[in-house]
């Protein structure tokens, strides 16, 4: 890779294409700023979406969307080749059959190349702080719930420097999709291990090898009890994006880890799982309500014990009605599933791996607020800030003079 193909980091400050700080995307035809209450002109109506240029109404008048409005202006600066592009326009495909308004629609990411992807979405979007894009999410999901936010991220932005972000907002379940692009390295810094680097992992800042034990994205955010947790692959876009839509359509917060290839300082890691040649024997392909078999129809799975195992449907000594059927809202069977880590015995699952109902942080957060607004009345925070233990501090009495 030519170092103009760089990523962000070879950009000096302040020269490149993106935002400058404190900028904001431009905003679609018709959409309004945000503004705080009270502030600025009369609101036109909030319901209808102004028509992106170029847009055909459609039979009922609304503005049909295409792939081409949710791409930006900005060039594309990741490397030829990355698994991000394929990402990129699968994303863009999914979003004009979800019916959302393009200007509820939100993209908010941390750092890394996985992270510069808001830049090429034409909707709004924020390319925040390392690890933070969580706390930012959560921020604007409690304040304005009916935006559709979307958090990217890297295995790095995730799983180092924001591992504790993440783990709080799968458990208090924001209704937000958040997607991991995870290649199992440091992409825009140029290649260190990451969290999710295989041990033994030789690179610039593990020479001799990573002593680290790798974490497994869909099992620890499992154990952060997640409403939702799938995993797929940038090769199989018709996966991926069945996946998103999955995603998008759960209430609560949606992981998705997507196995990404970063083909300059990881090339390859995922290839057993997503290549022709091997991916029927190594990919295992979870369904709801149906068994699971893989090999073309040749090998399943079955239970013994709670111990998976690889049966051969072609031999005559087990047969489909032998496999084990995927239950996606059984907590115990995911995290079974979420165990078939990179193990030579048996093929990975890809998936949905486990959903559940529960109540969103925004709903709960606004009908206490409701509630207690009912009971109490309105708030008066400077009332507020100046009621119960508080002290003034008044100034030293000047000192006497002879
Ligand atoms: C506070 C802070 N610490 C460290 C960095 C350096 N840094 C930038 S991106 C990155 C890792 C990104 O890795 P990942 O999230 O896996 O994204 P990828 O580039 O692989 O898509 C690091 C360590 C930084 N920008 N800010
Ligand atoms: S993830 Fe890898 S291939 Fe993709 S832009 Fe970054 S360095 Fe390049
Ligand atoms: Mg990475």
């Amino acid at each position: 890779m030519s170092d103009s193909k760089r990523p962000e980091e070879n950009t000096p400050r302040g020269t490149r294409p993106a935002m400058p700080p404190g900028a904001r995307p431009a905003m679609p035809p018709g959409a309004r700023p945000a503004m705080p209450p009270g502030a600025g002109p009369a609101m036109p109506p909030r319901s209808r979406p102004a028509m992106p240029p170029g847009a055909k109404p459609s039979g009922d008048g609304k503005p049909r969307l295409t792939r081409k409005d949710f791409a930006s202006d900005q060039d594309v600066r990741w490397c030829p080749g990355c698994g991000d592009y394929a990402i990129l326009a699968t994303v863009q495909r999914l979003l004009p059959e979800l019916d959302v308004p393009r200007e509820n629609i939100v993209f908010i990411s941390g750092i890394g190349c996985s992270s510069r992807f808001p830049y090429y979405m034409n909707t709004y979007g924020m390319h925040s702080i390392h690890g933070r894009a969580p706390a930012i999410a959560t921020g604007l999901k409690a304040s304005r719930p009916e935006l559709d936010v979307w958090i990217i991220t890297g295995d790095g932005d995730a799983l180092s420097i924001g591992g504790n972000h993440l783990i709080h907002i799968l458990r208090r379940n924001l209704n937000v999709q958040i997607l991991l692009f995870n290649n199992q390295i440091y992409g825009l810094t140029k290649g260190q291990y990451s969290p999710t680097s295989e041990e033994g992992k030789i690179t610039k800042s593990s020479p001799y090898g990573s002593i680290d034990h790798p974490f497994n994205p869909v099992a620890l955010t499992l154990g952060a009890d997640a409403t939702f947790v799938a995993r797929s692959m940038d090769r199989d876009t018709k996966h991926l994006q069945a996946m998103l839509r999955r995603a998008h359509d759960h209430r609560g917060a949606a992981f998705v880890e997507i196995y990404q290839n970063c083909n300059i300082f990881n090339d390859g890691a995922f290839f057993q799982f997503t290549e022709r040649d091997t991916k029927p024997h190594r990919a295992l392909f979870l369904e709801h309500g149906k068994p699971l078999v893989f090999d073309e129809g040749r090998k399943g799975i079955r239970l013994d014990g709670f111990r998976p195992e690889v049966i051969d449907l072609t031999d005559g000594r087990w047969s489909i009605d032998d496999c084990l059927v995927y239950d996606e809202t059984n907590r115990e069977l995911a995290q079974i599933m979420a165990r078939i880590f990179f193990r030579p015995d048996l093929p990975q699952p890809f998936g949905v791996f486990y959903r559940e109902k529960r109540p969103t942080y925004e709903d709960l957060l606004h009908r206490q607020i409701a509630e207690v607004t009912a009971r109490k009345g309105k708030g008066d925070l400077q009332a507020l800030l100046r009621s119960g233990d508080t002290w003034v501090i008044e100034p030293e009495p000047a000192e006497a003079t002879e």
